[in-house]
């Protein structure tokens, strides 16, 4: 009983194998575009740097107990930092695109336009884009 299980069970694996090795980007419509994508609270960290004022986030984890076992995006992935090594990984992984979003508080660090342009965090945008650009994906945000 027990090995017909499992000689069924073996055979449904080597099944899904065939299904699977069938199953690649040909499978999609060439024009399919296959990409990844970030969110900037969790990947940018450096949450001080460049000339970035806090968010609400930035100043809610900061606040003992508010979050489990006190994390903070503070250094998250360290994407500032670390941008051009992962748009390298982008590039190896042969992804199309890169969808990210901005930190409004890199670009307006007070919160207001009246409280001026940061362009220090314009730049790490415009940086960023550039090296995703230079290395054959598409940017969108
Ligand atoms: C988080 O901070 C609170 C307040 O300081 C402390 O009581 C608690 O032990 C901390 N938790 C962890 C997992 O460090
Ligand atoms: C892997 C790769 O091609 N990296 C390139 C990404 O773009 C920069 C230019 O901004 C190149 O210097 C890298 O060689």
């Amino acid at each position: 009983m027990v090995r017909r299980a499992l000689s069924a069970l073996l055979l449904t694996a080597l099944a899904c194998d065939v299904a699977y090795a069938k199953f690649g980007r040909n499978s999609f419509h060439e024009d399919f575009i296959f990409g990844t994508g970030s969110a900037a609270y969790q990947y940018e960290g450096a949450y001080k740097e460049g000339g970035k004022g806090l968010s609400v986030w930035d100043i809610f984890s900061h606040i003992p107990g508010k979050i489990k076992n006190n994390d903070t995006g503070d250094v998250a992935d360290d994407f500032y930092h670390r941008y051009k090594e992962d748009v390298k990984l982008l590039k190896d992984m042969n992804l199309d695109a890169f969808r990210f979003s901005i930190a409004w508080t890199r670009i307006l660090p007070t919160g207001s336009l009246s409280g001026g342009i940061n362009k220090e965090g314009v730049a790490f945008y415009n940086n960023l884009i550039n090296e995703v650009i230079a290395n054959g994906s598409r940017s969108n945000n």
